[in-house]
């Protein structure tokens, strides 16, 4: 199997509780929007991690991760004993190891809604997902887009301006990012690759998002990945 690469990220604010260090695990940088969500959770967080990264395409990189691990998916966060492979559990996990970090809004109104908007995002939107996957390299001016994905774009573009108007941005929730920009954001480097055109508060937002120095690291990252092409989100990108 392909050795899993380590590096380590140093803690922008707090230490991680615990002894031992924690490890993220991810694959792809420009293709893997669950991985960037990881990340950009521990980062938020500020917790010293290291990342590992597999691949989750090679057969034998699965066996030997299903024989190290309770679950191939990735992102999965490993830190002092717990083990968690889920995006959402990974960002409540860390919002109560790091209270101080606030990834969940004071405002219980605002906590509620971060909490519907984030499981939105984390089960739906399955037409985004499968004709615009995503891919930061890539750039595709006036992309079709199938009525699915069109309904898809309305909810979320309808979250966005109604969360904005709400609480009053430039987040979200708010004046502080929250685990729902964390969620969201891989799907502003979509609209970027597909040439998603937004209104004016939804491109303020894009741009919040963008100017997000995490966000902007994983994209430079991504974009220079040395990596094999996935033909087929590649092929997406060639219309
Ligand atoms: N709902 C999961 C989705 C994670 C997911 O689908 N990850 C993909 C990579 S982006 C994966 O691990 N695929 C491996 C597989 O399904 O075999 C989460 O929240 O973390």
């Amino acid at each position: 199997m392909a050795v899993p690469t380590r590096r380590r990220t140093a803690a922008s604010a707090t230490e991680a509780r615990g002894s031992d260090p924690a490890v993220l695990r991810i694959s792809s940088r420009n293709y893997s929007s669950w991985s960037m969500r990881g990340w950009l959770l521990c980062r938020m967080a500020g917790i010293a991690f290291e990342e590992e990264v597999v691949s989750v395409d090679d057969v034998g990189s699965r066996a030997e991760l299903l024989l190290q691990s309770s679950s191939i998916l990735i992102p999965a966060l490993r830190h002092d004993g717990a083990e968690l492979w889920d995006t959402l559990a990974i960002a409540e996990y860390l919002a109560e190891l790091v209270p101080e970090a606030r990834m969940l809004p004071e405002d219980r109104l605002a906590r509620a809604r971060c909490r519907s908007i984030s499981g939105e995002m984390h089960a739906g939107f399955a037409a985004l997902r499968s004709t615009l996957p995503m891919n930061l390299r890539a750039t595709v001016p006036n992309f079709t887009l199938w009525s699915g994905a069109r309904a898809d774009i309305a909810r979320i573009l309808w979250i966005w301006r109604d969360c904005l108007g709400r609480w009053g941005g430039p987040w979200l929730l708010g004046a502080e990012k929250s685990i729902a920009d964390a969620m969201y954001a891989p799907v502003v480097t979509r609209f970027r690759t597909y040439d998603v055109k937004l209104d004016a508060v939804c491109e303020a937002y894009a741009q919040t998002i963008l100017g997000w120095p995490d966000v902007a690291e994983w994209i430079e990252a991504g974009k220079r990945e040395p990596e094999t092409h996935i033909s087929e989100l590649d092929l997406e990108a060639e219309f």
